[in-house]
């Protein structure tokens, strides 16, 4: 079979995310109108904010915002957790960072699948953080025992999508008929169920050890749990929620709003209490899904992300507690106060190393491309108009608010202590493969960028 004939796992990738985004849609109707309510604040803030508009358009961003959105997922097992990789690198996606999620009470760790290539993002930029639950950390040997066993004779992939994992990496890729039925099969992984495949006794002590491990081991698979939408102004979209029937956690997490947005700010809400029948006659109900928005901001740098990671961590201090309701106003003043520190300007942010850009040429760079010196600088070229920069976009996710997430989501009676380190070797021996350095990527794009300015100037290349 020629290589010409094989669907691109970009395609392939952009297609699946529209198909879970439909199946979504179908399974929790909240979701739908979420979708719609921030399509009409995104379309609002291009039509208010030119500058904003502006630099979408300059990046390209403006044309993947529509398809953008992820989800996230809870794996059992090893085995399952490298079958998953191996389903996801079909779609192109490959696992992106690791997050510890134990400190925070969550005994999973966690990696997020996504394309790493700015062009294969640009075609979808759909990501999912996948979790690991961290059987180990139940300290019930026989609850522990019982949760292995019950995983062990669970299959959470249909034999077919199997046999297509098999063929894309046999054949090095999977033509149009078998990617439609990849597309298919794949999905059915994701779908919720509304059995559970334990008594209702054997829920009921799984859920004491942890909601999260119920939700876990008690289900034939790994239930998409939340598709989330990228919006352009989270405040303006949590601030309308509740007109559409919607009730956001109190908190936003993340960094404060400002005037150039970093890294992620996210917010999320119960969406659904699920029936759920048991074998027998019996049934209770599950909270397994909810909703969730995220606005995204510029990739920081090692420098920025400790410089972030200190702010926030002194306003929580200062806080003394979980940010919640009752302290909401006041841990949002704290933010915006610790946050002075953080420089607001896109040039102050690039000059201080604190974020990742993107260069490209101008028009008066283009007419200047025949008559440039060898000895050209980034700053030189700059500093008269031949290049200009957009922030990178950051792509992933932070361990601090996914456990906001997490805990919010499982209820406040959550929130247990795990005595164990972080663990990434063992994460990756069962992913069967390394997690990807997210800062190795945005450092690569960065420099991608500036080796085209060079290329088109007809420049040697800087840096
Ligand atoms: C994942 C929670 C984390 C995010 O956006 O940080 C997350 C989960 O609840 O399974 O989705
Ligand atoms: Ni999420």
């Amino acid at each position: 079979m020629s290589i010409q004939s094989f669907v691109s796992p970009d395609l392939i990738r952009q297609r699946f995310s529209r198909a879970m985004s439909d199946m979504y849609r179908e399974e929790v109707p909240l979701y739908g109108a979420l979708m719609e309510l921030v399509a009409q604040t995104n379309a609002q803030v291009l039509r208010d904010d030119s500058r904003v508009a502006q630099q979408l358009r300059n990046t390209g961003e403006v044309q993947r915002l529509d398809l953008e959105r992820h989800g996230a997922i809870r794996i059992g097992t090893a085995e399952e957790l490298a079958t998953i990789s191996r389903l996801f690198a079909v779609m192109g996606m490959q696992p992106v960072g690791y997050y510890d999620l134990t400190p925070a009470g969550v005994p999973v760790h966690s990696t997020a699948f996504r394309a790493v290539h700015e062009a294969a993002l640009q075609v979808s930029p759909f990501r999912v953080f996948t979790s690991l639950l961290r059987l180990e950390l139940i300290e019930n040997p026989e609850l522990r025992e019982f949760a292995q066993s019950v995983l062990a004779r669970r299959s959470i992939f249909t034999p077919a999508a199997l046999a297509l994992i098999d063929k894309a990496e046999n054949q090095g890729g999977l033509d149009e008929q078998d990617a439609k039925a990849f597309i298919e099969q794949a999905l059915e992984t994701f779908r919720w169920h509304h059995s559970a495949t334990v008594t209702a006794e054997q829920y009921r002590q799984l859920s004491a050890q942890h909601r999260l491990v119920a939700d876990v081991v008690a289900f034939k698979g790994p239930h998409i749990n939340h598709l989330t939408p990228r919006t352009l102004d989270i405040d303006r979209v949590q601030a309308q929620m509740p007109e559409h029937g919607i009730t956001p956690k109190a908190v936003i997490e993340g960094p404060p709003r400002r005037e150039c947005p970093i890294l992620l700010r996210q917010t999320s809400f119960k969406a659904l209490e699920e029936p759920i029948a048991f074998p027998g006659q019996s049934s209770a109900s599950h909270s397994a899904r909810f909703g969730e928005i995220e606005q995204r901001g510029a990739a920081l740098t090692p420098v920025g992300r400790a410089l972030y990671d200190r702010l926030l961590n002194a306003a929580r201090d200062e806080l003394k507690d979980f940010p919640n309701e009752e302290n909401a106003q006041r841990y949002n003043a704290l933010l915006q106060a610790h946050f002075v520190e953080f420089p607001d300007s896109w040039a102050g942010m690039r000059e201080q190393g604190l974020a990742y850009f993107r260069y490209f040429v101008t028009e008066q760079g283009l007419a200047a491309s025949g008559d440039l010196s060898v000895s050209e600088t980034l700053e030189g070229l700059l500093s008269r108009n031949y290049i200009r920069f957009e922030p990178l976009v950051y792509e992933d996710f932070l361990p601090v608010s996914a456990a906001g997430i997490f805990q919010s989501n499982l209820g406040d009676d959550a929130q247990s202590h795990y005595a164990s380190q972080s663990n990434q070797q063992e994460f990756e021996k069962a992913l069967g493969r390394s997690t990807i350095n997210e800062l190795a990527l945005y450092a690569e794009t960065q420099r991608r960028s500036i080796l085209e300015c060079c290329a088109t100037l007809d420049l040697p290349p800087l840096a």
